[in-house]
């Protein structure tokens, strides 16, 4: 098989590359290891910021986020006794939209099936080859048990955090950071309408609770838990009970309003950069090139700006200019650390680590953060995301 893009992962950064790369009349080829339905299914992001929405729009993706999307002005931050709305549109002229990723996946892979875009599900045995010479290429065992090859022009690892892309850079050439947090968020999707019109972000002495929501019926919300719970140890009642503790039920006749839980999981919180995210004519986008606490609401956000940025180098590196494929890394990663430290920074404020002196530097950051315009004008300017080309 030969194709001039081999895209490893059909995740949203896989296969919007793929889409952005066909409309530059650029053939790709994608693997992925589990099945299309297991992709589509996975709950993870929940906000797009301004660049997302407009690139999605500009590419013909944006039709069912503008019917069924939630344009949202921005958010509350919220400690006990207290809440403050921070309005994006007034401080920066930029808002952002709720519109779950499993929206944006399925969007996507509508798009590539009409364009008859080659992807093999099911994959095993990824493997790189020759990312150092112009005929790289990536094997793998099909659905059907074949061995095959895919000889390309350039590899892009579009793999997610465990895909192997990341680690075929050579380790004597890679660099990474790593910070794990010592807490997790345990996560739930809830068949009732949200008890606000806009995400709460509240800091408590118990622990973080986010309310988000995924449509007019449907809510998402998350809690700080520690490390290693068992999300057995989490009944509903106990959930919907610490979440009406932590966000304020009751507090100036506000409602928590719980409803049947339909899904729950533990998610670690971890923040991870690897750079270079190239490496020959092998190229990393996405979550294979770096991870970010969601508390900024930055995973998906970051992948789409990546691809974005990618997608004409690649354009470009095939006609024979290496210019933008020179300079991708560089200009990748500027963007990644402003949202490394966005994510870090609304992560320290808003988790409590049982600390006194960390209690009153996160209470004094609120406050600040909440009263002071440039304050709140820096949190917005992060959250409503940067421009593409940042
Ligand atoms: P993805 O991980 O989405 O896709 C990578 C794909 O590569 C996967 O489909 C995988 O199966 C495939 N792959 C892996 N190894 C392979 C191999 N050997 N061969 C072939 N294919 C292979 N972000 C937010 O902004 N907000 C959130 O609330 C949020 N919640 C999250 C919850 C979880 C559990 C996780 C894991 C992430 C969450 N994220 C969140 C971040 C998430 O949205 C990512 O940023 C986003 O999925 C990145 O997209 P991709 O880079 O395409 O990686
Ligand atoms: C979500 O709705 O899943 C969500 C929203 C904002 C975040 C993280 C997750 O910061």
């Amino acid at each position: 098989m030969r194709t001039q893009v081999a895209i490893i992962g059909a995740g949203p950064s896989g296969l919007l590359l793929s889409h952005l790369l066909a409309a530059d009349g650029v053939e790709s080829v994608v693997v992925e290891t589990r099945t299309e339905e297991y992709v589509a299914g996975r709950i993870r992001a929940g906000i797009l910021e301004q660049s997302t929405v407009d690139l999605l729009r500009e590419v013909g993706l944006g039709d069912r986020l503008d019917r069924e999307g939630d344009p949202h002005r921005g958010i509350y931050l919220q400690w006990p006794e207290e809440r403050h709305h921070l309005d994006f549109v007034d401080l920066t002229g930029r808002s952002v939209f709720v519109y779950g990723q499993t929206e944006v996946q399925k969007d996507l892979v509508a798009a590539r099936t009409a364009a008859g875009q080659e992807v093999h599900y099911g994959v095993s045995d990824t493997a790189l080859h020759d990312l150092d010479t112009d005929r790289p290429s990536v094997t793998f065992t099909d659905e059907h048990g074949v061995q095959q090859r895919l000889e390309a022009d350039v590899v892009v690892g579009c793999d997610g955090s465990f895909g192997p892309s990341r680690e075929a850079v050579p380790a004597a050439l890679r660099r990474t950071w790593e910070k794990t947090y010592p807490y997790s968020w345990l996560g739930i999707l809830a068949d009732v309408a949200p008890s606000t019109d806009e995400l709460i972000y509240a800091w408590h002495p118990d622990g973080f609770a986010m309310h988000s929501m995924r449509s007019a019926t449907v809510s998402r919300l998350y809690l700080q838990v520690p490390n290693d719970t068992k999300i057995d140890d989490w009944s509903d009642d106990r959930i919907w009970d610490a979440l009406a503790t932590r966000l304020g039920h009751g507090q100036d006749g506000w409602q928590l309003t719980p409803g049947p839980v339909t899904d729950k999981s533990v998610l670690p919180m971890r923040s991870f950069v690897q750079q270079p995210m190239r490496h020959g004519r092998l190229f990393l986008a996405g979550d294979a090139a770096h991870i970010v606490p969601p508390t900024g609401a930055k995973g998906l956000n970051l992948a789409v700006a990546d691809v974005a940025l990618l997608a004409p180098a690649l354009t470009a590196l095939l006609k024979g200019d290496a210019a933008l494929a020179d300079s991708y890394s560089d200009a990748a990663l500027r963007r990644v650390w402003r949202c490394t430290h966005f994510s870090w920074w609304m992560t320290t404020m808003l988790h409590a680590s049982g600390d006194p002196f960390d209690e009153q530097l996160q209470l004094a950051q609120l406050r600040w953060v909440t009263s002071s315009e440039a304050g709140a004008t820096g949190l917005a300017e992060n959250y409503a995301g940067l421009p593409i080309g940042f």
